[in-house]
Parts: structure tokens; sequence; C-alpha cells
């Protein structure tokens, strides 16, 4: 293959992602839709770009895209095996479909006699299907004949969500938790007129199998409220360009609207004159957009108005919009992120960690059938480490969506190298029933009790108006991998970064191995030099930003270590503490309980314990901190010197950025590295086994 100078700027659909496909003489087979005709145009493109061409006859075709609705459907008679003409290929093709169709999302490939068939349930698997055998290069056309291979998501719902602001004064800027610039949907206080990033953005999370996303921050402003309103046609221009690609919109609202846009006194989610008033905003909604996804929704949480302010419960309040959208098709994401943020630090007995189950595990099966409960994949917030939420596992009867996080607000703000991928794997594939199911599974609607309710798995995008689009131009691995997984949770998060390198910096092999060695243990590596053994947060108040150890401690939101001269951690327990173990099925409630039995890398999330503790490792918990430390910082010393030997390999551009992030990843590191090592010398009085320097 020769090599095609990389473009971060692309993401991963730069020149050198598209060379093998482009090099084919490609048939397309497809009714004309709008995601169609996407298929149509990027396989014009790909061919102008790399020598091969769009061709009119089946018989010249090397690769054929169809959709089952366009190829006649399977007579029953069986293929000539000997015959290598494109007919027979694509008859090989029909007699699989036909024996087992792919769901409409889904696609089939066959390879037979030096030509590849893709078969699509609908065009937006046909979009699926191009950017396989895209993503295959040319190893999707090696072998002359290939067995058939079913490909369908395992999630049906695979969603990213945007917490972008329309108005740039907003107190969290442009985009909340944003690490990239600006929106690249708002400015000025209104859609783009200029929605070309939006283009190639679509492309890339349709290349993903991405299928909706939420065009703006959960935390609804005054301004941002409008969208459902005075910016909807300014809405319906973005849906347009997400819909060619496959993907459906949301809009997050304010529960509050009613009284926020229309003066109406309450929006007491029981109240007729309320119902009527959202009633008609979906309809109207529909009127201008008519495949809208729906809503998300952050209620009583955080300051946002919600259903608690009328004595109603959740599925009040989500029941309520899930019935105005119901009519056409529209699904409400509810979070179940609610706790109390005005916690008195002295109250020994809340524990956030069990706020959000508390609130919805006696709601279970009380929901709408288009309520998706959406639940951050621990009970805290987004952090490095943390248990799997057992709100999870409480909600048989009820449709429920992990939500994870893309944005880097917790693991490095995207100056940082973390890889994600490996930490969603993990969270993905927990065993949290105790049997075979794997959260995946459950959220897939797989293994449920009592029918097969589907949820999903939703994230917080990434990306801004930078022109690497995510700051870091590592980061641009994290949404990658986040909508491989989405897709198939099953995937080695591994190779699905060796997918993005490959696709991203071409086939220059010092260049891949560069990138794994920096990449594969990176969320690791940032859990070393942070918070140690799961005690969580740390970190400087509001931007969440470097160490402070005791930068919460007494704060209001309820997020504690309650670390002194004896000891660490904090005691979850039903023994001793605030009960929270229990709200774990079996086994994890007990052996999260057994400080014996705890994982060490969550124990401090679990329990309060000496420093002198011995771990499972063998260390006790304070040397443990002060060797992770400074392993963590030897690492990234390592990350740097690596990064140093891609001059002239990757776009200088992508070079110059690499190396300043990471020098400040370097300098952060070490300040985390002294910030928690003097903490913990200071406090045990226990001095470091190896002698090395403690301020
Ligand atoms: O992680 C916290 C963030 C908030 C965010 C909130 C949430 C959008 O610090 O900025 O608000 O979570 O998930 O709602």
């Amino acid at each position: 293959m020769t090599h095609t100078p990389p473009a971060a700027d692309q993401l991963w659909l730069g020149p050198a992602a598209w060379a093998a496909l482009g090099a084919r003489r490609i048939h397309v087979l497809a009714p004309d839709t709008d995601v169609t005709r996407a298929v149509r145009q990027d396989v014009v493109a790909a061919t102008r770009a790399h020598g091969g061409a769009v061709v009119e006859q089946l018989e010249d075709a090397d690769l054929v895209l169809a959709t089952l609705a366009s190829v006649e459907p399977w007579d029953g008679s069986l293929p000539a095996d000997d015959a290598d003409t494109v007919a027979t290929a694509v008859h090989f093709a029909q007699q699989d479909a036909g024996e087992r169709a792919p769901v409409p999302d889904g696609f089939l490939v066959v390879r037979h006699g030096g030509v590849t068939v893709v078969l699509a349930g609908d065009g937006a698997g046909l979009l699926h299907g191009l950017h396989h055998v895209q993503r295959q290069g040319e190893a999707a056309f090696a072998v002359a004949d290939a067995d058939v291979e079913l490909h369908e998501p395992a999630q049906t719902i695979r969603m990213l969500d945007h917490w972008d602001n329309i108005a740039a004064d907003t107190p969290m800027g442009p985009v909340e938790r944003g690490y990239a610039g600006a929106s690249i949907f708002y400015a000025d206080g209104r859609v783009r007129e200029d929605l070309g990033r939006v283009e190639q953005y679509a492309q890339a999370l349709a290349s993903i199998g991405i299928n909706a996303v939420g065009l703006n921050n959960v935390n609804v402003h005054r301004r941002e409220a409008e969208l459902l309103t005075t910016h909807l046609p300014d809405v319906a221009r973005i849906a347009a360009i997400f819909r060619a690609r496959g993907i459906r919109v949301f809009l997050s609202v304010d529960f509050a609207a009613p009284i926020t846009l229309s003066g109406m006194e309450t929006s007491d989610p029981l109240d007729e004159g309320v119902r009527a008033w959202w009633a008609d905003a979906v309809a109207r909604v529909y009127e201008t957009i008519p495949d809208f996804g729906g809503f998300v929704v952050k209620a009583d949480s955080e300051g946002r108005p919600g259903p608690f302010a009328y004595g109603r419960d959740h599925a009040d309040g989500a029941n309520m919009l899930a019935r105005a959208l119901a009519p056409y098709g529209g699904t409400v994401f509810w979070r179940a992120f609610v706790y109390n943020h005005t916690q008195d630090w002295r109250d020994r007995s809340t524990d956030r960690a069990r706020a959000a189950y508390d609130h919805f595990a006696p709601l279970d099966g009380k929901f709408d059938e288009n309520v998706v409960l959406q639940v951050k994949y621990g009970p805290l917030d987004f952090q490095v480490r943390e248990p799997v939420s057992p709100v999870l596992a409480a909600m048989g009867d009820t449709r429920v969506a992990v939500e994870l996080q893309v944005t880097q607000e917790y693991s490095g703000q995207q100056k940082h190298v973390c890889y994600l991928g490996t930490q969603w794997a993990e969270i993905l594939d927990f065993r949290l029933w105790g049997d075979e199911r794997t959260v995946a599974d459950v959220v897939g609607g797989r293994g449920r009790v009592g029918g097969s309710p589907v949820g999903g798995i939703t994230a917080v995008s990434n990306v801004g108006d930078d022109e690497l689009w995510t700051g870091h131009p590592l980061a641009q691995a994290n949404l990658y991998a986040f909508g491989r997984l989405a897709w198939d949770a099953t995937l080695d998060p591994v190779e699905v970064l060796d997918e993005w390198i490959g696709l991203t910096y071409g086939a220059d092999e010092q260049v891949r191995a560069t990138l794994h060695a920096v990449m594969d243990d990176s969320w690791l590596t940032y859990e070393k030099y942070t918070a140690p053994l799961g005690v969580c947060f740390m970190v400087q108040p509001n931007h969440h930003y470097g160490p402070s150890v005791d930068g919460y401690e007494y704060s209001p939101w309820g997020t504690y270590h309650f670390a002194d001269r004896d000891g660490i951690g904090v005691d979850r327990t039903r023994a001793t503490g605030t009960g929270y173990t229990g709200q774990y099925p079996p086994p994890w409630r007990d052996l999260y309980e057994a400080v014996d039995t705890c994982p060490d890398e969550l124990l401090l999330f679990f329990h309060h314990v000496p420093y002198g503790h011995e771990l499972q490792s063998g260390v006790s918990v304070v040397q443990h901190i002060y060797d992770t430390h400074f392993a963590g910082v030897e690492r990234v010393e390592e990350m740097v010197a690596a990064v140093a030997t891609l001059e002239g390999r990757v776009p200088g551009a992508t070079f110059a950025r690499l190396q300043e992030r990471l020098a400040e990843q370097l300098r952060s590191a070490r300040e985390w590295r002294d910030h928690v090592n003097t903490y913990f010398y200071r406090k045990s009085g226990v001095p470091d086994a190896h002698g090395r320097t403690i301020h």
C-alpha cells in the first residue's frame, strides 16, 4: 500500500482510510434515499481519489453494495459454486440473506470469486457495510472466497450527547466540560450558518455506527431552552445533516420550560395545562423534524428543575414527556444522575453513591415504554475508577442505558493521553448479575427477565471546533472506540485502537508501535498518578483539573475520602458504614462488603482502612500510594520520549500538538505525584520504604 499522508484533521476518514476501497470498481444497488445518496457520494469521492470507478453494470464490479430491498429475494436455487461471476457472488449473498436476513441496521458480507458483496438490511445498514469494508482496507479484498459474515449491532441505541450551549457566555463556556474549543453546532447565540464541520462529523459518527445524537447541554439554560421553539428551523438544518447519515437528533429540555418559555405558573407533570403545553411543543417539533428522536432530561439534579418541586416522582416526570412524544415514536432519555449536592460534610448518614438507587429502584416498572433511564456507569460521576452502578441491576422492568464520558472531564481533560476504550470494555463486560450476563448484554436487551426492553449505550462527546477536533490528537481514539464498542462491546479495545491508528496514521509500523506504547495502558497510568484505590475526586473544585486532595473534602457536593492521621477511605459497608454495598446483587454485595475480598483497586471506595493495611498485592495502602505515584510519572516520562520519535512521521501540526500536550501531562503528573505523596506522608508519618523524595 502506498503511504498516504495521515490527516488527523479529518478524524479517521482521511485519504489513508479510503485507499483500498477507492481502488475498486463499485456497483451500488439501492433505492434513492438520503442515506443511500450519502453512500453513493462517499463511493464517488473515494474512487475519484484512489483510481477506482463507480460502474453501471453489475458484471463490471468487484465490490457490490446492495440493500435487501433492491435485490430479488432468494428463489431457493443453489448458486453455481464454480461460476466466478458477479451474479454468482450476489446469488450467494441472496441465499444467505434468505436463510437469515440482517436486521435493518446490519449487513452481511460475502466474498466469492474475487468479488465482495455487501447486502444490507436497509440504507443505514448499507452505510455500516460500506464502512466495514472501508475500515478493513486491503484485507477486505485479499482473499478469493470467504464465508458469509453477518454483522449486526449488539445495541440498537448508540448515542452521543453534546453538552454544547448556544451562547458562548454561559457559565461553563460554549461546551460544558469541553476541551476542544467552541461548539461545532452553535456560535454567537444561534445555530451556525456554516455547518461544514457538522457534515464531516456526521460522516465520522456514522462510520463507527452511532445512530443518535443529543444536540445540547443537559444543563439547559434560558437561551438553550429556545432550541425547542425559536431555533427549531435551525435545529432542522442540523437534523437534515445527521439524517443523511442515519442518525436521529434529540434535544435536552428544561423541565421547567412551560414556566421559563411561556410564563406559566407551574411545570407540575400532573397538571393538565402543563401536559397540553408539552403536547403542543412536541407537535411543533415533529412538524419541523418528522424523524426527531426525542428528549434528554436532567431533572432535580445539580440545581435543575424537576418533578420533586411538586411532590411528584421521576416516573411522573418522565412519563409526562413520554406521553407527549409517544404519538410520534419519540423517546425520553431520563437521567438517573440525581443526588443531593447541598450536603453537609458533618452528616455521615448521607452517601452520594447511594442516591441514584435510592431514588430510582422503587420506580422500576413504572416508566412508560418510550422512556429510557440513562445511568452513569458508576454511582458517583465518571471517575477514573468506580464500581459499576448498582442501578443497572435494580431496574429489570425498565429500559436502561449506560452513560459513559468520552470527554475527559476526570481523565486529563484532553491534555493527558488517556485511552478510555480499555475502561469502557471493562465496564461493559462486567458481570453485575453474578451470572454470564454483562452490562452490555443487559442494556442491549439480552438476557433480561420479563421480555427484552432495550436501553443502549450513550456517552458525552469530546469534540469541538478545534482544527484537530479533540484538542489532544490522541483523544480522537476515544471517540472512535466509543462507537465501535457501542456497536460490539466484545471487541478487544486494543485492537480497536489498532484500527484507529491504521486509519488515522496509515501504514507506518513505527507510528503504530509507538502509539500503542503510549496509549494501550494510558488509562491505568492516569489512575496511578491521581486518586488512589478507587477513592475518587481529589481534583481541584469546579474545573476539576489537577490535584487537590482536600478540594472537595468539606464541600457540599458529597464526595469525600475521610483521610485522617490513621487512615483513609469511605466506609460503605452494611455492617458499619452507609450500607451502599447492600445495593448490589450477589456476589458483589458480599465481595465488596468484606475488606479481604474487595478488589484492591476499589478498596477505598468501599472501606476506611489504616494506612498500614496490607492490600491483596502484599503492600500497605500508603506504600501503594507512593509506589503508584512514582511509577505513574515514570510511565509518563517514557511516553514523552516515545512521542519525540514521531517527528516527521505524523503531520507537523499533530506533532507539535502532541509535544505540547505531553509536556503538560508530565508537568501535571509530577504535580499530582508530589501533592498526593506529600499529603499522605505528612498525614501518616510513614516514610517511603524506598527512600524516594517526598516533600
Ligand atoms: O460530571 C458532572 C459535571 C457537570 C455535568 C454533570 C452531569 C452537565 O461536572 O458539568 O453537567 O456531571 O452529568 O449532569
